[in-house]
């Protein structure tokens, strides 16, 4: 006869599920979860359900946009509400990576800082300033309060989400150069890499910018046809892997940046189109740093954006990229020698569920 043991216990979190923009992913309060990074990035795996290409053994979606992390803390730098921690959760790899911002997953973090008492809430909208700790910058996100309880449901649209909600207007400030150090890393509007004209740009995410033609597709083509021209895909990468050390992200091989932007002119009347590569699988729409990014390509003369967009006049322009789902629109503003001094963008957010993660 053995002798009865205790059952280890299984290690859980506390954790808010919900879908930030066009992207969807677990909550944390930083003081959920393990404070040694490579104890929280083991527990993330197994609460995913990661490596394995069907996550099935855990939480995320089986696609890098629904296998995604906030770490949130109340802030203590001065003016600052609340640090965010981005991570994104490999889906078939053993990975997590801090390499990256998320504009989508940053809509969810005011309202979910409202609902875990981190910031107050006022009756009718709540400010929450932000600090993006992969980057080091600030976004500032205006949340619906009416008598100080988060509303999640409204009459705002994004394209890539089915029905309305609650409209969160996010704001950058300073994004130019936020993991490359400057907005063109080379100091150039345009390289020749692997044979193709590219713009290397950083204004919140490190993108690779080209035309969509000079690597042999229309730029028009849905998600799966992306999905499936592994030539296309294999091209890319190798275009990708030439740029890291130049866009001083170093060795990219494991990392999710730079994310690969190919261009085509506007068919709806927007400024460009886009089909993002994230950057191994094609984007259901377009990152929200990465549309900054590539709006921001839009202006830079001689550039291969530039060659195919429509720019509107002014010095705050709406720049509205199209992609495979629809549309998502930049409001850039400009200084008098035309540099972008920020951005704003329109997302919503929706609380799924809250609970605790067993990993
Ligand atoms: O660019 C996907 C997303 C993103 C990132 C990605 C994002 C951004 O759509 O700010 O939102 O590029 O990996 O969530």
């Amino acid at each position: 006869m053995s002798e009865a043991r205790p059952l280890p216990s299984t290690p859980c979190a506390r954790v808010m599920w919900m879908r930030g923009g066009t992207s969807k992913g677990g909550y944390f309060l930083a003081a959920d979860l393990p404070a040694d990074p490579a104890a929280r990035d083991a527990f993330l795996l197994r609460a995913m359900g990661s490596p394995d290409p069907r996550q099935i053994d855990g939480m995320g979606g089986a696609d890098p946009l629904t296998s995604k992390v906030a770490v949130v803390a109340k802030s203590v730098r001065e003016g600052i509400d609340i640090d965010y921690l981005f991570l994104q959760v490999f889906v078939d790899q053993s990975l997590v990576s801090d390499a990256q911002n998320c504009g989508n997953i940053l809509a969810g973090v005011g309202p979910f800082a409202i609902e875990r008492g981190l910031v107050a809430a006022t009756d009718g909208e709540t400010r929450v300033t932000i600090f993006m700790e992969n980057t080091g910058q600030i976004a500032v996100a205006t949340v619906h309060t009416p008598g100080g309880i988060v509303r999640y449901d409204g009459d705002a649209r994004i394209d890539g989400v089915p029905g309305t909600a609650a409209p969160i207007p996010l704001e950058f400030r300073d994004t130019a150069g936020s993991s490359c150090g400057a907005l063109l890393p080379t100091g150039h509007a345009v390289d020749v890499v692997e044979g193709v004209a590219v713009t290397l740009i950083d204004n919140g995410m490190p993108c690779v910018v080209m035309r969509a033609a000079d690597v042999g597709i229309t730029g028009y083509e849905d998600r799966e046809t992306l999905d499936n021209d592994t030539a296309l895909k294999a091209r890319i990468e190798a275009i990708r892997l030439a740029v890291g050390a130049r866009m001083n992200l170093g060795d990219v091989c494991d990392k999710s940046v730079p994310k690969m932007m190919l261009v085509a002119p506007p068919r709806n009347g927007g400024a460009i189109t886009v089909r993002s590569f994230i950057p191994h699988r094609a984007h259901a729409s377009i990152g929200v740093l990465g549309a900054v990014s590539v709006a921001t390509a839009c202006l830079i003369a001689g550039s291969p954006a530039a060659d195919v967009a429509t720019v509107p006049d002014g010095t705050r322009k709406t720049l509205s990229v199209e992609h495979s789902t629809g549309e998502t629109s930049c409001i850039i503003e400009l200084d008098a020698a035309g540099n972008v001094t920020s951005a704003a963008m329109l997302r919503t957010a929706r609380k799924l569920m809250d609970g605790e993660i067993f990993a």
